[in-house]
C-alpha cells in the first residue's frame, strides 16, 4: 500500500471488523481511485452476472467497489454486502451533469437501506480537473446532501492525479475511529 495511506489505514485496523464500501456510476473513477490507493492486491470476481465486484482485504479492514445501478436482481444481491458496512464512499463525475440525478437517486436508494443507516458517508467529487466539473458545492447540491440523515463529507478529488483521496480518507478514518 503506498505510504501516505498505509498511515490512514492504521487508524482503522485492529478495531473491529470494518467494511468500507466504494460505489457510483460507472465510469466515475471507482477503479482509478482503488488502484491509486496501491493497495497490494485488488481482486475482481463476478459474483453474478454483470455484477462486477472489487475487492482488497488489509488484516482486519475489508474495501468493497461495485457500480451501482442495474437490474433490480443484483440489488438484492448486492445487500448482503451492506451488513457490517460503517462507511460508505460515494464517487461522482462532477463533469457529468446529465447523470448527477441518476447519481442521487441511487444514493438516495442505497441508504434507505436499514444495514446502512448507520454508515458515514464519504462522497468524492471526481474528476476535478475537466473543464466543466461542477464544485463540490454544487455536487452537494445536486446530490441533496444536506437532506441526508447521516454523517457525510464532500470531498474534491482527481483520481488519475489522486489529488483530494488522502484529504477524503483521512476525514473516513477520523469519523470512524
Ligand atoms: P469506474 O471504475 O468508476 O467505472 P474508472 O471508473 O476508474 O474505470 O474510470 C473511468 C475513466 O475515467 C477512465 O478513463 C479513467 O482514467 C477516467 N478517470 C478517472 N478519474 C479521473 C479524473 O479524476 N479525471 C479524469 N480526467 N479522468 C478520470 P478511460 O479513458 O481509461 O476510460
Ligand atoms: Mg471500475
Amino acid at each position: 500500500m503506498g505510504l501516505v495511506f498505509t498511515k490512514i489505514w492504521q487508524r482503522m485496523i485492529g478495531k473491529q471488523d470494518m467494511r468500507i464500501l466504494m460505489v457510483g456510476l460507472d465510469s466515475v473513477g471507482k477503479t482509478t481511485i482503488l488502484y491509486k490507493l496501491k493497495f497490494d492486491e485488488v481482486v475482481t470476481t463476478i459474483p453474478t452476472i454483470g455484477f462486477n465486484v472489487e475487492t482488497v482485504e488489509h488484516k482486519n479492514v475489508s474495501f468493497t467497489v461495485w457500480d451501482v445501478g442495474g437490474h433490480d436482481k443484483i440489488v438484492a444481491v448486492r445487500r448482503q454486502h451492506y451488513h457490517g458496512t460503517k462507511g460508505l464512499i460515494f464517487v461522482v463525475d462532477s463533469n457529468d451533469h446529465a447523470r448527477m440525478q441518476k447519481a442521487r437517486e441511487e444514493l438516495n436508494k442505497m441508504l434507505r437501506a436499514d444495514e446502512l443507516r448507520k454508515a458515514v458517508v464519504l462522497v468524492f467529487a471526481n474528476k476535478q480537473d475537466m473543464p466543466n466539473a461542477m464544485t463540490a458545492a454544487d455536487v452537494t447540491d445536486k446530490l441533496g446532501l444536506n437532506d441526508l440523515h447521516h454523517q457525510w463529507f464532500i470531498q474534491s478529488a482527481c483520481a488519475t492525479t489522486g489529488e483530494g483521496l488522502h484529504e477524503g480518507l483521512d476525514w473516513l478514518s477520523r469519523t470512524l475511529c
